[in-house]
């Protein structure tokens, strides 16, 4: 190769910044410019119902933006990433993202700080795509990236991501039985807009208020089976019956009372096995197929329980952390069928692919998420097709940085044409057992 070709991956300078996510609090965003003149620009989403066990979110803890600054995170990748990235060639991700798991040297990325090196990372992997000239979602997936992935899309929220009573923070709908990717996104958002108008009759207009994923927040609604209720009647009334799925994210870390030992549920402290009678309730009252966290994080026992008793799709993101030791224990004790796989939570790209990899070995689900404080950046569309992971979550269909999501996933539907393919209800685990 020519001298001028490799210097087109050579990184000339690594630069970050602080900029806002979707809830106004500060993120990292990061760009890696090449000697040839190709940017890669990533910015760092932002969980807030987080698992115990993540990589650390660096803040600065003073006084500017009340504690939530990232000028450190900055200074981490301005000062000590940035010179030991120059020159390197921005194809080399893992040797990169290797780097700079040493240079962080801990366990769990505290040193840096999680969100410095995963939009370090990001950054790297944008602009090798940029300098290849090829899309990211062919550049992490190769000539075979081609599923469209189902969207699980939250249209009612709770828990700690919307100010409603409802404990389960995610009530979403599932477009399984749709013909594409932007069929889904169609049928998804007309089933967004009528059931604005239900709750808006039959709970008051400030339903429509929207929470943190873009959800409706129906005030006095407190009963789960209430949302799920008046999701289904929707998309009946539309008359899409069996083409939609229901999906909870239940985040049961956040119910859980540690001394207790017991869940927080409709206003009463409930046992882990009432909480799993519950659940046997709602699968056999709904068509719900998928549910994320069902107990805390902790609960590798309870998990597996449920994933042999219930026979749907059963989902580990604060149990998992898109780690792969934490996924390994999961698959030897049989805990959940699928992981939700968060960047972030790991802090590199390579890690992230790793734990992907390993689902897939062992016949586990991945699906793609968003975080409760996301931006506007679409490389979250772009995994989720070049792993072919046949599934996302990202929220419902408004707010702009939900739908920059939607958005780039209808143009990779768009540009893949005759060979882009919709995931369909077969990459839901449990399904047909
Ligand atoms: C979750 C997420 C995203 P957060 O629990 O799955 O929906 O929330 O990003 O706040 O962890
Ligand atoms: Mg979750």
């Amino acid at each position: 190769m020519s001298r001028d070709r490799s210097e087109r991956f050579k990184i000339k300078e690594v630069r970050a910044r602080e900029i806002l996510d979707c809830r106004g609090e500060p993120t990292v965003e990061v760009d890696v410019l090449t000697l040839g003149g190709f940017l890669g620009r990533a910015s760092v989403p932002s969980g807030r119902s987080t698992g115990k066990h993540e990589a650390l979110e660096l803040r600065d803890g003073e006084r500017r933006y009340l504690g939530r600054g990232v000028l450190k995170a900055i200074r981490n990748v301005n000062e000590i990433v940035a010179p030991a990235l120059k020159g390197r060639d921005v194809r080399n991700q893992r040797e990169i993202d290797e780097l700079l798991i040493e240079l962080d040297g801990t366990e769990n990325k505290s040193k840096l700080g999680a969100n410095a090196i995963v939009g370090v990372s990001l950054a790297v992997a944008k602009a090798a795509a940029e300098a290849l000239g090829i899309p990211l979602y062919r550049y992490i997936g190769g000539p075979n990236a081609r599923i469209l992935p189902i969207p699980f899309m939250n249209l009612i929220n709770g828990g700690k991501l919307a100010a409603t009573e409802l404990d389960f923070q995610e009530h979403m709908v599932v477009p399984v039985g749709a013909k594409s990717f932007s069929d889904a996104i169609r049928m998804g958002t007309e089933v967004y807009y009528e059931l604005g108008k239900v709750l808006a009759e039959k709970w008051g207009r400030h339903s429509l208020n929207v929470a943190d994923e873009g959800g409706y927040t129906p005030p006095g609604m407190k009963d789960p089976r209430e949302a799920l209720e008046v999701e289904l009647k929707v998309i009946e009334e539309l008359g899409y019956g069996s083409k939609f799925v229901l999906g909870l994210d239940i985040a049961a870390s956040h119910l859980y009372n540690e001394k207790t030992k017991k869940y927080t549920l409709m206003g009463k402290e409930v046992s882990r096995e009432a909480l799993m009678d519950f659940y046997e309730e709602l699968v056999s009252a709904y068509p719900l197929k998928s549910i994320e966290d069902p107990l805390e994080q902790e609960d590798f026992e309870g998990f597996a329980e449920l994933t042999r008793t219930l026979g749907i799709q059963i989902i580990g993101d604060d149990l998992f952390v898109t780690n792969v030791k934490r996924l390994e224990k999961g698959i030897m004790m049989k805990a959940a069928n699928a992981l939700l796989l968060k960047v972030n939570q790991v802090g590199t790209l390579s890690e992230a692919l790793d734990t992907a990899q390993l689902s897939f070995r062992n016949n586990y689900a991945v699906q793609v998420s968003e975080r409760s404080g996301q931006t506007e950046d679409t490389w979250l569309a772009d995994i989720a097709v070049g792993l072919n992971a046949g599934q996302i979550k990202t929220g419902a269909p408004c707010r702009s940085e939900r739908t920059a999501q939607y958005n780039q996933l209808l143009r990779i539907e768009e540009e893949l044409g005759r060979a882009a393919k919709y995931a369909g209800i077969q990459v839901l685990k449990g399904h047909a057992m």
